[in-house]
Formats: structure tokens, sequence, C-alpha cells
């Protein structure tokens, strides 16, 4: 069966905090959809990256796909209400690591439950900044909250959803600061000092140790330009082997 739709959204900026979705071409032959997770500190680029990697896969258009891009905390109705929670600037009161932790649980649940997985079963491919990673990198290693506990939240977030593919964009958290500085927004989490950041980076380095075959380290330090070519370069090979390329 075959239908037929385009809606393009020329930039993310402008629909930022919304669930943007591009429609290549749509076919729904069965096919089990794939998750490909942008992970990385603050100002590593994820954003721009994943805006780029849907361009050229609009425009590569080697296979029809439907396509969609999405984040965490975020991707939802009620994941808007908890990220305006989780990153106002004045929070009116110390919100506990707790807390936190179980607000990013609460979004991942929901985005799971309502979004990614109607998404993937359709076939499509799901471009996502952030998933479970982050809550491991900032809340585990960050906050030096309990890893195993972590997993655990996840596990029952996702109902054992994982990535197919994550591309860790690698920088300097100094590098990564400076550009969020530059560009003028500062949140919660952002206002945090340097050693948290050192840690939050820490935990992505061990990730990716842990989990060669899922997570591709990508050297962020580098222009727009050479990063974007190396993740077609990635993506090329992960879409020719799951099939989406004949
Ligand atoms: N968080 C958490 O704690 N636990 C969780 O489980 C989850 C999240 C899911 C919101 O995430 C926060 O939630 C985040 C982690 C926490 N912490 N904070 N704060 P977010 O993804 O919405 O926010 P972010 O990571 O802070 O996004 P960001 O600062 O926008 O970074 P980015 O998307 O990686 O970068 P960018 O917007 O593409 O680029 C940043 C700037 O650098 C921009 O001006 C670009 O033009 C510029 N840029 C991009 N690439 C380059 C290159 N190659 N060279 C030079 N300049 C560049």
């Amino acid at each position: 069966m075959r239908h037929l739709d385009f809606i393009i959204i020329p930039n993310l900026a402008q629909i930022y905090g919304r669930i943007y979705i591009y429609f290549i071409e749509v076919e729904s032959y069965g096919m089990k959809g794939k998750l490909i997770v942008f992970e990385g500190v603050e100002g590593a680029g994820k954003t721009t990256q994943m805006q780029r990697l849907i361009h050229w896969l609009q425009l590569s258009c080697f296979q029809k796909v439907r396509l969609v891009a999405t984040r965490e905390p975020g991707g939802t109705e009620l994941g808007k209400g908890l990220r305006h929670l989780l990153l106002k600037q004045d929070p009116g009161e110390s919100v506990s690591d707790v807390a936190e932790l179980l607000m990013y649980a609460a979004d991942r649940a929901q985005h799971v439950e309502t979004f990614l997985k109607p998404e993937l079963s359709k076939g499509t491919i799901v471009l996502c900044d952030r998933f479970t990673d982050s809550t491991i990198a900032y809340q585990g290693y960050g906050r030096n909250l309990n890893l195993n506990l972590i997993k655990q939240l996840n596990a029952i977030a996702t109902g054992g959803l994982e990535s197919d593919l994550t591309l860790w964009l690698d920088i300097n958290v100094e590098e990564g600061l400076a550009r969020v500085r530059a560009r003028g927004e500062r949140d919660r989490i952002e206002q945090a000092h340097l050693q948290f950041h050192k840690r939050v980076q820490q935990g992505f380095t061990e990730l990716a140790e842990e989990n060669q075959s899922r997570i591709f380290r990508i050297d962020a330090d580098r222009p727009e330009d050479a990063i974007a070519q190396e993740i077609q370069g990635i993506v090329s090979h992960k879409l020719a082997a799951w099939g989406y390329l004949k």
C-alpha cells in the first residue's frame, strides 16, 4: 500500500520546541523502523547536524522512507511541559536530583509509548536529539545518582527500546559551552559548574567504550561540513545494512 505525502519544514529553528516531521515519501511494507540518536554535551552541534542529516536524506531520496525528527525532553505535549519545568532559568525552588531524574523518565515513557513505538512500527526512520544515554551521562555521571537505578528506570521508561545507532558528537566541554554562550542562551544545567560537565563527558566516553557496536564517536571539534560528511557516511552504511538502500 502506498501513500504519498510531502510536508517540508525548512528550518528547525522556526519550530524549535515541536516535533518536526518530514515525509519524504511514505510506503508501508511492514518494515520495522530505525531509531538514530544524537548525543553529546551542550554545544556539541547535535541540533545542527540533525538538521543537516535530514536535508541530506531528503535530497538523497534513494529510498522511499518516512523520516521524523524529535527530541528529549519535549517530544510530546506532556514532554513540552516537563521540558519547560526542567530547563527554565528560575525554577522557584531547588529541584532535587531524584525529582529531576524522574521527570526525564516520565518524559521518555510518554515519548516512547505515544510517539517512538508507533512511528517505528510504521517503518519510520526516527532521528532523536538525546535519549537514554543522556540520563546515564547527566544524572548518573553528572549528578552521581546510582547507575544501576538509572538503567532500571531507563528500561521501565523505554519498555526495552534501544537506539539502533547513536551518533555521539564528542567535543571539548569548554568549547561546547563557549558555543552555547556565544549564542546567548543558558539554561539551568548549563549554569552548573564545569566539573559537572566534565563528569557528563566522562559518562559519554565510557558509554561509547562499552557500546561500540551502537555508539559511534564523531570528533565534533571540526567544521560543520566535515562532521556532516562523516555522519552521512556512517548513516549510509547503516541504511544499506538495514535494507533501506537497494
Ligand atoms: N538532559 C538530561 O539531563 N537528562 C536527560 O535524560 C536528557 C536531557 C534527555 C536539554 O537538552 C538538557 O537536558 C541538556 C541535557 C539535559 N542539558 N542542558 N542544558 P537539549 O538537547 O535540548 O540542549 P543542549 O544539549 O543544551 O542543546 P544545545 O546547547 O543546543 O547543543 P547542540 O544541539 O548540541 O548544539 P547546536 O545547537 O547544534 O550548536 C550550538 C552552537 O554551536 C550553535 O550556535 C551552532 O551554530 C554552533 N555550532 C554547531 N556546530 C558547530 C561547528 N562544527 N563549529 C562551530 N560552531 C558550531
